[in-house]
């Protein structure tokens, strides 16, 4: 499997160097359907000496007994565990209660794609309508807002990119939406997905439609929808890529695509 991104991986990482530089405390964003697929494993050296914190997001729509598993196994190292929903969440300050300290500490937001790293940095914001620079007047690349008196949050979050180095990764990262479908052959991508949940989780494959196998049951939800092509052909790329924005968007039901188990048995 080909290396994704491969000269954005190194300038992200770079700016997360530099970004890492200036706080005390760094949350790492990861989806908790694929907590470990999705966390940023190869900037974590740069966290030694920094409060961390990973965040599992998106628990509405992971199973909630597998997400309990994975708070309960990442939290044996020395990391602040949390599991929430930024988009069920009312009060979005409590994650970085752990970080709370005498004097004031400044926190980073890192993660992969589309884990939810604007979502928080925009509900800060908008629970403070200014963020506030440095000093005023210099010209300055980094934006602070204060989340209290003692809590200030970087305004720029940092990108990591995956290292996809096999097909099932690739598959948890299509699934939660870290790969971008419309940059990559989609349709492949949506097999490694549709491939690994045949057999991770085969209750989910059989609400897609009627079938013996994988496409037939696509060929009947593209019947259902009446996904027709000129001259009556059934449209099995807008089928695939409804299936996977439905699955990956919780219509299927609450789906986690990976246990610690996974891990534990390596
Ligand atoms: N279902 C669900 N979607 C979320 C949650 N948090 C963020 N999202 C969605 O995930 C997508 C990516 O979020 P974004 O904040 O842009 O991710 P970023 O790329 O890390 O900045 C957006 O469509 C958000 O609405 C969550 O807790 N649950
Ligand atoms: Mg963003």
């Amino acid at each position: 499997m080909e290396v994704w991104y491969p000269s954005h991986v190194e300038k992200a990482k770079k700016a997360i160097k530099s970004l890492i530089k200036t706080v005390g405390g760094v949350v790492e964003i990861v989806d908790a359907r694929a907590p470990m697929a999705t966390r940023p494993m190869d900037i974590e050296p740069y966290f030694s000496d920094k409060i961390r914190m990973i965040f599992l997001n998106k628990t509405d729509l992971a199973n909630p007994r597998i997400t309990s598993m994975w708070v309960e196994s990442l939290s044996k190292n020395e990391v602040i565990v949390v599991s929430g929903s930024l988009k069920e969440m009312r009060n979005v300050r409590r994650i970085f209660d752990p970080f709370r300290r005498p004097r004031e500490i400044n926190i980073a937001i890192v993660g992969m794609p589309n884990v939810g790293k604007s979502t928080l940095v925009n509900m800060i914001k908008r629970r403070r309508s200014a963020s506030i620079g440095d000093k005023p007047g210099v010209t300055r690349a980094v934006q602070w807002m204060r989340v209290d008196d003692h809590l200030k949050v970087l305004d720029t979050p940092g990108v990591t990119y995956p290292r996809i180095y096999n097909d099932l990764l690739y598959a948890k990262l299509g699934l939660c939406n870290v790969v971008d479908i419309e940059k990559v052959d989609f349709e492949a991508l949506i097999y490694y997905e549709l491939d690994l949940l045949c057999k991770t989780q085969p209750a989910v494959v059989e609400k897609i439609g009627e079938g013996s196998s994988i496409m037939e049951r696509l060929e009947n939800y593209a019947k259902k929808h009446g996904f027709l092509l000129r001259g009556g052909i059934l449209d099995m790329n807008r089928a695939l890529l409804t299936v996977h924005r439905e699955i990956t968007h919780g219509k299927f039901g609450r789906v986690s695509y990976e246990t610690p188990d996974d891990y534990e048995q390596i």
